[in-house]
């Protein structure tokens, strides 16, 4: 067993490693060490940030152990595994979430609390990892977490920007700045370096084909390296830790000397510094594709990058090529990681010599794909020129893949010149593009959508041609979910107590469906009231914040409406927004009588929008500026509050989620794929104020109609009214004379001088491409029955509330996982032993 040294020294030295879960005073001393050691810090001189950092390297330690074990096992088991590509990592903050996953809150929290520390405040020094977006980031966080806790072997791969989503900054006038997000500027104590895992990456170059074969020489251009950062993602009860392998660009040892800079010192060293920012930054669009030069690079260098990695894994079980798909599935979310595909065939083709065929009947059951859009705008199509400078060889890859999928098609429809047209992975025109979805489709052995409704509307339009070729089954549909240790045990402590406790165990934690258990205690007033106190107890922490944040003083008694997200115009602030303001004329306009019957409302937004983005940056503008007249007028008083909270992120999300009445998902019918922040919310007890769109619908079914508050017109009316607003526009008091009443008090400068919002109110008075017009009449009456509920009927209210929370089984992270291990990447799990 032990290959070298002296056997009791050292199982002596591993079993002074080990650790007594309950042992408060062995992780003292493990905290203690670290700030002595780690932090060469005066026991002494330690101050919270100190605290945070030393508890968070005890923690640490604890995860290696099993992140160890758990590639041990893997090693010596070798299961099929999954590789999941997110170009996003939303992973937010991992202190709590770790000493949870952990079974170990407690004895952290009573270690450090013995150290003279509140552990509350040690998790608030922590900085979000905010590599992502939105809830395409965040959903790869929540699925890593679930693939852990289900002991499926599987890693994530994605890049360690320097800079993560931009800070918000809101400025006197409303508006939103950007600022930098130096996130690794503090040490991460998360993330563990591995400087000696790193591969080269080349860019630019020439091709050189090789006679009498499929091979090709790529060489010159640009070479660097992708080095690995590994953060280890604790399973929840179990040992098995999964990893998160990030990517950073480093420059090749000596840089570009021989290459292009000879002889040229400092320019040379100028030229490293273009390499490292290939991981500088994440773009910051949600939902928009931009198309830029350093974009494609860095889903180059990640994907070459993690295949390099993932094949040397396999290469070591020294197989057949053709035994790959029996031991690697690498799930893609969303086209950014396509290249993998012309990627893999590189490398079997030039590298390892396989024939052009042999490499695609092996590359095409190894990839998946999700889509999370069928935004037309989202959907990545690179320029041709850009593309074949910095990928040569992979655009001869593409081609000779789209020859071959052409020649299928026109065998299956000869002559059917207009569908080659629309089905070519090239789309021709000057210039020409590659179509990424389409690539994606042609690559894998089987793509979904992440809600049913979504689904549907990918095989009706904009993947209806492949749906054709492909047949039905090779589309299906993995509706997303988020993991209920951050989102409820996490962010609701005190409600997944009470669950615990009313159901005497904790297995629901993985397994929410057994939540269908507490149902019938909507109707036991006990319970009721335990529950009604915890999130009044949710939303006076809130409360807290805005009040010390923003000044404002919040009604515990208002119905805490939410809506956080990305501002995006699909997404339809604007309705809310709107209605806020018909909300605040009536309540101006209403005599003292008829203000007691007026229902008090919080609006509360949470959001940023993309940097380029100018209409939704008016809306934020408009929102802030709302805010400041509702909020300091004495007519209003605490009928009406109008919350627009900065800087959202993961952890302003674990404040807003819990203290939520009411969830607000008001999206175009057919726009938006999923959401998750549903979830998030129904799982916290806020009812669904939502359009008929992405995941509302299941989770209106799965609550049971009479909880949610569903409004709007349906996807398949869409077309047609967007039709008639674009063609045959009629004035806006014809579309709505509510909202032509709001557009002119806006215009009267209540709210700042009011040309500032024209062209905001032009995309409604013109095109109206999102139906916020159309839509805004029965929005109010959905608000108006919402009220009516929450003023005379409030037991009523409370028992919708606990029947949306605990009808949320179907929406755990878990069953996504698990539908993704059964249906398509058949893998299974691989537990880690627990006494090994
Ligand atoms: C998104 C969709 O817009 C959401 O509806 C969906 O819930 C998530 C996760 O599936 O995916 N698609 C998408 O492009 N983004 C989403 O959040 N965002 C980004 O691209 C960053």
């Amino acid at each position: 067993e032990w290959p070298i040294g002296d056997e009791k020294t050292w199982k002596t030295a591993l079993k002074d490693m080990e650790f007594d879960h309950e042992d408060e005073q062995k992780v003292a001393n493990t905290v203690v060490r670290h700030v002595t050691t780690s932090l060469a810090r005066q026991a002494y001189n330690m101050d919270t940030i100190a605290a945070y950092q030393a508890t968070a390297l005890s923690v640490r330690d604890r995860l290696l152990e099993r992140w160890n074990e758990t590639a041990l096992h893997h090693t010596k088991k070798a299961p099929k595994r999954v590789y999941y590509l997110s170009i996003e990592w939303l992973i937010g903050r991992s202190l709590d979430n770790a000493v949870l996953n952990l079974g170990l809150r407690n004895t952290y929290e009573g270690a450090t609390q013995k150290l003279g520390f509140n552990f509350e405040d040690l998790l608030n020094e922590e900085r979000d990892a905010g590599l992502g977006n939105g809830g395409l980031g965040r959903l790869a966080a929540c699925y890593i977490d679930s693939m852990a806790t289900l002991n499926i072997p599987g890693w994530g791969y994605g890049l360690r920007y320097n800079y993560g989503i931009f800070k918000q900054l809101i400025s006197n006038t409303g508006e939103q700045l950007e600022a930098p997000d130096p996130w690794l500027d503090r040490e991460n104590p998360w993330e563990i370096g591995r400087l000696d895992v790193a591969y080269p990456i080349r860019f630019y170059g020439r091709v050189e084909s090789v006679p009498h074969s499929d091979k090709a020489i790529w060489t010159g251009g640009m070479e660097c390296l992708a080095v690995a950062y590994d953060t280890p993602i604790p399973g929840f009860n179990t040992k098995n830790c999964a990893n998160i392998r990030l990517w950073s660009a480093k420059p090749v040892q000596g840089f570009d000397l021989n290459s292009f800079n000879a002889g040229n010192y400092e320019a040379s060293v100028a030229a490293s510094s273009e390499v490292e920012n290939i991981t500088r930054v994440l773009y910051p669009n949600d939902n928009m594709y931009a198309g830029k030069k350093l974009r494609i690079m860095q889903q180059y260098l990640w994907v070459s990058a993690s295949l390099q990695d993932i094949l040397r894994r396999f290469t070591k079980l020294d197989l057949p090529w053709t035994a790959l798909p029996d031991y690697v599935c690498i799930q893609m979310n969303d086209t950014h990681p396509t290249l993998a595909i012309p990627e893999l065939m590189r490398i079997l083709i030039d590298e390892e010599e396989l024939s052009y065929e042999d490499a695609w009947k092996i590359t095409t059951k190894v990839f998946a794909y999700t889509n999370h859009t069928v935004l037309p705008e989202a959907l990545e199509r690179w320029q041709i020129d850009l593309f074949e400078s910095l990928l040569p060889r992979h655009l001869q890859i593409i081609y000779r893949i789209n020859y071959d999928f052409m020649q299928a098609v026109a065998k299956r429809w000869p002559g059917d010149m207009d569908r080659m047209r629309r089905m070519s992975i090239i789309e021709e025109g000057t210039p020409k593009y590659v179509r990424m979805a389409y690539l994606a489709i042609v690559g894998s052995f089987k793509v979904n959508g992440v809600a049913e409704l979504h689904s549907q509307l990918l095989q009706a339009t904009i993947f209806k041609d492949f749906v054709e070729f492909k047949g039905r089954d090779f589309f299906t549909n993995v509706t997303n979910g988020i993991t209920p240790r951050r989102w409820l045990l996490q962010c609701n402590p005190q409600l997944a107590a009470l669950i615990t406790h009313t159901l005497g165990n904790d297995h629901w934690l993985t397994h929410l469906k057994t939540l269908k258990q507490l149902l019938p205690m909507s109707e036991n007033e006990e319970f009721r009231k335990a529950f009604t106190s915890i999130k009044l107890e949710n939303k006076q922490r809130l409360a807290d914040l805005v009040e010390t944040e923003l000044g404002i003083t919040l009604d515990i008694d208002s119905i805490f409406m939410t809506q956080i997200k990305r501002l995006h115009e699909y997404k339809r602030q604007t309705l809310n927004l709107f209605a806020v303001i018909y909300r605040y004329l009536r309540i101006k306009k209403a005599s003292p009588e008829e203000r007691k019957k007026i229902t008090k409302h919080t609006a509360i937004f949470a959001g940023k929008a993309a940097p380029g983005y100018y209409v939704a940056k008016l809306v934020i503008r408009l929102i802030n500026n709302v805010a400041k007249v509702v909020n300091n007028d004495p007519d209003v008083g605490p009928l009406l509050k109008v919350v627009f909270i900065p800087d959202y992120s993961v952890s302003i999300a674990e404040v807003l989620v819990p203290a939520s009445d009411v969830s607000v998902q008001i999206s175009t019918a057919g726009t938006e794929a999923s959401g998750t922040s549903n979830m998030k919310l129904a799982l916290n007890g806020a009812l669904l104020l939502g359009t008929v769109d992405g995941a509302n619908v299941e989770i209106a079914e799965d609550a049971g109609e009479d909880q949610s508050f569903l409004f709007g017109h349906l996807t398949e009316q869409v077309e047609g009214v967007r039709f008639t607003n674009s063609y045959q526009p009629t004035p806006l008091e014809q579309r709505s004379a509510e909202l032509a009443e709001v557009f002119k008090a806006v215009e009267s400068g209540i709210f700042g001088e009011g040309h500032t919002y024209d062209s905001l109110l032009k995309t409604v008075y013109e095109h109206d491409y999102y139906l916020v017009s159309n839509d805004f009449g029965s929005y109010l009456a959905a608000e108006r029955l919402m009220d009516e509920t929450y003023d005379n009927n409030r037991t009523e209210w409370v028992k919708k509330s606990i029947l949306t929370a605990f009808n949320m089984g179907d929406f755990s992270s878990d069953r996504s996982v698990q539908d993704y291990a059964d249906g398509i990447w058949s893998v299974e799990p691989c537990e880690v032993p627990n006494n090994l």
